[in-house]
């Protein structure tokens, strides 16, 4: 058992969930390096939520609100994080969730799909072998005819930067939350959480409560003048700016 006083409580209990992902077979072995990545971003920028985080969170939430049809797209690093907060984002925003993992094994989807649904999820996708976006080759191609295929707006956190191109080429916007300002999905989506995912989902939920209140011209108004690259250079320059 790790002591409450322990200074690294916080992020040796996140390192616990993924672990126990990997031995109830949701997370794959490689999302154990995934997720060494992105605590050595979380170091460089605090382990916080920074203003670039609340400014991309707020612009994400208009989008995901304006959207025709929303999906959340799920692997299983997010499934083992923060499989009730995915549930409550899903409600919020009348969004499925749609498993779609890279590392192929058998019958990790349902297991995935299964967690989600112990956690309060009612409207969860699994691919289909018959239903393709284009320019991807690996497992992240088949989606569900009803989920990313047909979505405008895909909701992709801690996600390759294949799918995120192959995405963005099939005509989606892609929204996604990455602690890696750099990486390939950071670089390409329309707008980039700089944060960790157990910080920011719940920040992301709040703000689509508040702002469905909000009408559409307000929602518009929200992500006008957002500017993606601004906030990767902004993340960047905090990182730098704030080394020993
Ligand atoms: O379940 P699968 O098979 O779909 O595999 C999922 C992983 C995450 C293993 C797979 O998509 C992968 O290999 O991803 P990458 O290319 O390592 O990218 C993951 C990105 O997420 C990296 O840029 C990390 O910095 C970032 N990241 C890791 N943990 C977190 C994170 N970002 C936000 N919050 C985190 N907790």
């Amino acid at each position: 058992m790790i002591p409450k006083s322990h200074p690294r409580y916080a992020s040796l209990k996140t390192r616990d969930l993924i672990v126990s992902g990997v031995k109830k077979g949701i997370t794959s072995l490689h999302g154990l390096i995934a997720h060494g990545r992105g605590e050595a971003f979380d170091y460089l920028i605090g382990e916080k939520t920074n203003d670039f985080a609340s400014e991309a969170i707020m612009a994400a939430a208009a989008m995901l609100l304006l959207a025709r049809h929303p999906v959340i797209s799920v692997n299983g690093n997010a499934a083992a994080l923060v499989p009730k907060d995915l549930a409550k984002l899903s409600k919020a925003i009348n969004a499925s969730l749609e498993i779609n993992i890279f590392h192929e094994s058998k019958g990790r989807q349902s297991k995935i799909k299964k967690h989600l649904e112990r956690f309060g999820a009612t409207n969860v996708l699994l691919p289909k072998k018959n239903s393709k976006i284009r320019f991807i080759e690996s497992n992240r191609k088949f989606v569900n005819p009803e989920g990313i295929l047909k979505a405008d707006i895909v909701f992709v956190p801690l996600e390759d930067g294949d799918r995120t191109e192959a995405l963005v080429k099939n005509g989606k916007k892609v929204i996604t939350i990455d602690l890696n300002p750099l990486s390939r999905t950071a670089q390409k989506a329309d707008i980039t959480i700089v944060d960790n995912i157990t910080r920011a989902l719940p920040l992301l939920i709040n703000a689509a409560n508040h702002l469905k209140k909000c009408d559409k011209v307000k929602l518009k108004m929200a992500i006008k003048d957002y500017k993606n690259e601004k906030i990767l250079r902004k993340s960047l320059k905090y990182m730098l700016q704030n080394l020993p």
